[in-house]
């Protein structure tokens, strides 16, 4: 009875650790190259750990405050796509629950506009925008602390 007691401690402990992750990435860009939707996944994919996820507002908050401000295209990608009529974040698979568009939008002009950027202009600051996934923009990765072997064994036993 101890020993099992002990076991689902320590799971709950790492749980909350590895929660506690979530607010602890880190958030990575370029600003002197630009590239297609696709090609900035692979390379978040290999640098980093994804294309960003901009799940609520302090990851918007953040992003606002230290991505260039622009006056004009291109803005970045960010790591939200159209999957069968539904936004999906390329990092974790989930549709949207947090929404941050751009008045207007999205308004899936040419009927083309399955990827989405985030503006930096003055008047748009941190808003998204669906867009052509072979236009080119600035890439924005996030990366995030890798679990330990322990955690991925221990979240096996719940
Ligand atoms: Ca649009």
């Amino acid at each position: 009875m101890l020993k099992t007691t002990s076991v689902y401690t320590d799971v709950l402990i790492h749980l909350l650790l590895i929660l506690g992750n979530v607010e602890g990435w880190t958030y990575h860009w370029k600003d002197n190259e630009t590239m297609t939707w696709n090609e900035t996944r692979k390379w978040c994919l290999t640098e980093y750990t994804d294309i960003v996820m901009v799940h609520n507002e302090n990851v918007t908050y953040f992003l606002k405050n230290n991505l260039k401000e622009k006056s004009s295209s291109p803005y970045y990608w960010i790591g939200l796509r159209k999957i069968k009529e539904t936004w999906t974040w390329a990092a974790n698979g989930q549709s949207v629950n947090y929404e941050n568009w751009a008045p207007n939008e999205p308004n899936n002009n040419k009927a083309d506009e399955n990827c989405v950027e985030l503006y930096t202009s003055t008047n748009n600051k941190g808003k998204w925008n669906d867009d052509s996934c072979k236009n080119k923009k600035h890439p924005v990765c996030h990366k995030g602390k890798k679990l330990e072997m322990k955690d991925a064994l221990l979240v096996q036993l719940v």
